[in-house]
């Protein structure tokens, strides 16, 4: 059996869809799984998607992927900006990492700017709106298909 791709959410994404639709939109994060969990499995693949508000959840999920996921997309939300302790963990990971969010940081605060995570990531999809989920599935099944070849 193929091991899932895991897509992991950080902090206050389970409100997607019910506040700030003008920077967001109007999907669910539970639209999103569906999006994801149909676009992976197109293409052969399996997802576990989850969402957590806490740091060291992310962590801890991220060290289960070392052995139980095919790649990483994560949406670490505000911990991009923060978070040390996530980066230091995508870092173990041999797997391919994409980071993924939903606006386009780099046009909000200038604390947006900078990202600990993209230190870490394979690549980066940046204010493609919730349309970025299914293009970062179809792009991890590309880079996962580059890998397997002899
Ligand atoms: O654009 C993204 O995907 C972000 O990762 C979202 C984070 C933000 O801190 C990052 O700078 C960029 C915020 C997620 C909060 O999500 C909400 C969704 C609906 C209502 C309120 C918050």
């Amino acid at each position: 059996m193929t091991k899932p791709i895991f897509i992991l959410n950080g902090p206050n994404l389970n409100l997607l869809g019910t506040r700030e639709p003008q920077i967001y939109g109007s999907t669910t994060l539970a639209d999103i799984e569906r999006l994801c969990a149909d676009r992976a499995k197109a293409l052969g693949h399996t997802v576990s998607f989850r969402q957590s508000n806490h740091e060291g959840e992310l962590v801890g999920w991220i060290q289960e992927a070392i052995e139980g996921a095919a790649g990483i997309i994560i949406n670490p939300a505000a911990y991009t900006h923060t978070s040390i302790a996530i980066m230091d963990a995508l870092k173990n990971v041999a797997a391919p990492v994409i980071e993924l969010h939903i606006s386009n940081t780099h046009r909000r605060e200038a604390f947006r700017h900078h990202s600990y995570v993209s230190l870490a990531a394979t690549g980066v999809i940046i204010g493609l709106g919730v349309d970025g989920y299914p293009i970062a599935v179809e792009a991890m099944a590309r880079l996962l298909k580059a890998k397997a070849k002899p």
